[in-house]
């Protein structure tokens, strides 16, 4: 066990490792309750570390089996063994090798940290702090070393072996039903990037040769039956191998890269060197199964793990407060890579509808913090959406600033300075400011203040002078810990439209704004454009350029000549979601929606427009969600008002434009065989708006369109999101549809996911009991994850009205849920609490049931750090 109430570690308290670990060697003899590990570790005293400091080696509920000092045994008083530390008081020189023995048991490893066992396999998981459950080690990541690894198991329990590297040697034990294998890595990493599987799994191979003609065989291990499932998977990983080397010169450096799908895992993915293992919903994928989600979910997270070998492991992080370091850079990597891959635009505006549904609302309550935290009780839970979601927008404005060739020069100095070194955001930032001569003390706050910056902005014209004037305010709201906030550099990105809806030029005192940015550096800072014949409508903050709130003076009719004539697809999605955001908000303040006629001609005119992208039209038109209007009214929300408010909204836009979304519907039908790239998803995606929509009012020709979609389908896009719109009616369809669902994929645990999530999520008084029964079914279970979050994850983040029923019984069955889980899994425990960021801006009953709730949570003895540390600072 670890301790209930850790104690805060500040980033301030950094200091270097006292001994460190010039090489490791590994012996693992795998058993389900009682594996064997052997380490032998060659230790060194570290030259910057403390004169005479003891070794003190991190565990997590270990059992010392054997000790030995250059190979003689050694015994107490010399050490001491606790389970969750080794200490060796007096080290007996200043490099020695130290053999340490544990006995572990993967079985009843419920944490899925460390080492553990899923559908029989044997796997891992280390970071951040699971390798201190296999072994006593320093594990911390700037402790790099050489490992080896020595594999030993019966045959046939496991008859694959993987390790970190390249395969050195493997063969049978003589007389014995056992076999082993040895993989070495060349490469020096930290214990959080140790990995090893051991199971019956089959093997779905291929190759890549680099650029500099290196050929490295690439293997995906699945479950025995699923090989089929593995194409995509394996196709993204060749083409993110292929772009890295072309958009960041970026080449792989082993013989070998092995990715493992399994399917009892913490979270998405994890980038072990050279042996990547895979949360399975991020692998498996058929046009039957899997939806165009999770299609580009499958791209995204194979590209996000494949890019963190060279950012995050041949570079690493020197404490987990960098985490940013590894994880906002490759976030950002990741997205720039679907982009090329698939519309720009349109991921674009996919990620800041995540960011701002995630993030933004993080920033906005108890657990705001910064993209590098100063101080932490358990790191688990600064897996963020700010540190990874925030973090990649910091790296995205800094491209921003610098420019694509200041950016590359930048990226190729760090790389080239840090190599092989656990580094900081300062060595980061270094890098961009040397290669550029750019000063960024101002832009590193961005790393340092939690909050989103709030620009608001209004514009003046003078006619007589062809000038245009916007004056700009910016603040950052206080946030826990951090009360009082300095002015940040913010990137821009505007233009000036035209009355012709063309771009006017954009010019500050006569002299042309590069690349359409200008800078904002002050609290009240004024900018001058020259040179207008006419007077423009700004659009502002393009391409979504800086992670912040804007209020500017825009009217409605400015908005409705954005979203139709803006050069900037970002700001024409955003201009016609901001006209329906302002009318939801309305709507669920007063209980009356406002005239929707702007919105009406705005959406008819986008849904009309034969030039623009499927995709394109599937994000502009679907409504702001639930969450996005709650977090813009910020307090006293009342989810029903704001459910009722986006029905009328939904009701109102489908009935005026009914006939363009039946065109749309019949337009947009496939023309040939199911295909999961960009282009086809994205006419799939519009083709299913129109559904959702000519199905709002409930009438009966629309629900059978949804039926008939729902049983036809060829692919699973089309039928879930059918099942989906029939979800949302009390029709007998809809329990129709469940049961046939159920019945064709039960043997398909992640396809039977979905069918969780879509029943959680239902906008019904009797979803409650309906979650409680489900949680009975066989299909269910709490010791996986995936089926968790898929159920119980699905109704406290995607069901806003009922989670938080007046009642406040939504509330207390999470929690329950969460205090079940937490003696098991403690860490998605913490996750599924943490869906209670919102919670203050809730109208005061359900905000106090929720903190009911939570205090129950936080009164509850023998808690685990990871939920401990959530309900304390969700209340504090
Ligand atoms: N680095 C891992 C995350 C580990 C999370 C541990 N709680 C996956 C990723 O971000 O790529
Ligand atoms: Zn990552």
């Amino acid at each position: 066990m670890r301790d209930a109430e850790p104690k805060a570690i500040h980033l301030s308290d950094y200091r270097p490792p006292d001994w460190l670990v010039d090489k490791v060697d590994l012996d693992f003899s795998l058993h389900p309750s009682q594996t064997r590990v052997t380490a032998k570790l060659a230790l060194r005293r570290n030259p910057a570390g403390e004169a005479d400091a003891p070794v003190v080696l991190e565990g997590d509920g270990l059992t010392l089996v054997r000790l030995a000092i250059d190979g003689t045994p050694v015994a107490g008083p010399s050490f001491e063994a606790r389970p969750d530390r080794l200490t060796l008081a007096h080290p007996p020189a200043d490099a020695f090798e130290l053999e340490i023995e544990t006995l572990v048991d993967p079985t009843a490893n419920t944490q899925l940290m460390g080492l553990y066992r899923t559908s029989r396999n044997y796997c891992t998981q280390c970071e951040p702090e699971g390798f201190r459950r296999i072994t006593y080690y320093p594990d911390r990541p700037d402790v790099l070393s050489v490992f080896t690894t020595r594999i030993e198991a019966d045959k046939e329990e496991a008859p694959i072996l993987l390790g970190n590297g390249n395969l050195v040697e493997s063969g049978d034990i003589p007389g014995t039903s056992r076999h082993y294998a040895v993989w070495h890595d060349p490469w020096r990493k930290p214990s959080y990037l140790f990995a090893l599987v051991g199971g019956r799994l089959a093997r779905v191979g291929d190759s890549f040769v680099t650029a500099s003609g290196r050929t490295v065989e690439l293997g995906i291990f699945v479950e025995e039956g699923k090989e089929a499932r593995a194409g995509y998977a394996m196709d993204a990983l060749k083409r993110s191998m292929r772009w890295d080397e072309e958009a960041f010169g970026r080449e792989y450096d082993l013989d070998v890269f092995n990715i493992v799908a399994v399917s009892d895992f913490n979270m998405g993915a994890m980038e072990n060197k050279g042996l990547n293992v895979f949360n399975d919903k991020y692998v498996l994928a058929s046009p039957e199964t899997a939806t165009d989600a999770d299609y580009s979910g499958i791209e995204g997270v194979i590209a996000h793990e494949y890019f963190h070998n060279w950012t995050g492991n041949r570079i690493t992080c020197r404490d987990w407060f960098q985490l940013c370091l590894k994880e906002g850079l490759t976030v950002f990597r990741d997205q720039e890579f679907s982009s090329d891959q698939r519309s720009r635009p349109v991921k674009r505006i996919a990620d800041v509808r995540a960011l701002k549904a995630a993030q933004f609302t993080e920033d906005q309550g108890p657990l705001a913090h910064p993209v590098r935290p100063e101080t932490y009780r358990e790191i688990n839970n600064f897996y963020t959406a700010t540190v990874y979601e925030k973090g990649s927008e910091v790296v995205r404005m800094l491209k921003t600033l610098l420019g694509d060739a200041g950016f590359r020069a930048g990226m190729d100095l760090y790389f080239e300075r840090h190599d092989g070194e656990a580094a900081t955001i300062e060595d980061f930032l270094a890098a961009f400011a040397d290669a550029t001569g750019r000063d960024l003390s101002q832009f590193a706050l961005w790393y340092s203040q939690s909050g989103t910056p709030l620009l608001t902005v209004s514009g003046a014209w003078d006619e007589a002078a062809g000038t245009y004037r916007l004056d700009v305010a910016q603040s950052v709201p206080p946030t826990p810990g951090q009360p009082v906030k300095k002015p940040m550099l913010i990137p821009l990105a505007l233009g000036l439209v035209g009355p012709d809806g063309q771009d006017m030029p954009l010019s500050l005192g006569n002299v042309p704004v590069e690349n359409g940015v200008v800078e904002v550096s002050e609290p009240q800072q004024s900018f001058l454009f020259t040179g207008l014949d006419a007077r423009p409508v700004p659009s502002l903050n393009r391409g979504f350029s800086a992670p912040v709130n804007l209020a500017s003076d825009l009217t409605e009719a400015d908005r409705v000549f954005l979203a139709a004539h803006d050069a900037d697809p970002f700001n024409r999605f955003d201009a016609l979601q901001r006209i329906a955001l302002e009318m939801l908000k309305t709507g669920a303040r007063s209980g009356t929606l406002p005239a929707p006629d702007a919105l009406i001609t705005a959406a008819g005119a986008i849904l009309a427009d034969p030039a623009l992208d499927p995709a394109f039209k599937a994000q502009a038109l679907a409504l702001p969600s639930e969450g996005e209007v709650s977090r813009e009214l910020a307090s006293d929300v009342d989810p029903d008002a704001v459910f009722a408010a986006r029905k009328g909204l939904r009701l109102a836009v489908g009935t005026a434009l009914a006939e363009g979304f039946a065109t749309t519907y019949a337009d947009m039908a496939a023309t040939g065989p199911f295909s999961p790239d960009a282009a086809s998803a994205g006419r799939r995606a519009l083709r299913n708006l129109a559904l959702d929509y000519l199905a709002v009012g409930g009438e009966a020709e629309g629900i059978a369109r949804a039926r008939d979609q729902f049983e036809l389908a060829d692919n699973m896009t089309d039928r879930i999101t059918a099942l989906a719109v029939l979800a949302q009616h009390e029709v007998p369809e809809r329990e129709a549809a469940f049961a046939s669902f159920y019945a064709r994929f039960e043997r398909d645990p992640l396809v039977i996911d979905k069918w969780f999530t879509l029943q959680a999520q239902i906008p019904a008084p009797d979803t409650l009991d309906r979650v409680k029964d489900l949680m009975l079914h066989p299909a269910f279970s709490l010791a996986n994850p995936n089926r968790v979050r898929a159920l119980v994850g699905a109704f406290a983040a995607a069901n806003p009205t009922q989670f938080n029923r007046a009642d406040g019984a939504g509330h207390d069955f999470v929690t329950d849920v969460v205090l079940t889980l937490d003696g098991k899994n403690s860490q998605v425990a913490a996750r599924l609490l943490a869906s209670f960021k919102t919670f203050r801006q809730l109208e005061p009953g359900r905000r106090a049931n929720a903190e009911r709730a939570l205090r129950k949570v936080a009164e509850t003895p023998g808690l685990s750090p990871d939920v401990a540390d959530i309900a304390t600072r969700s209340l504090g």
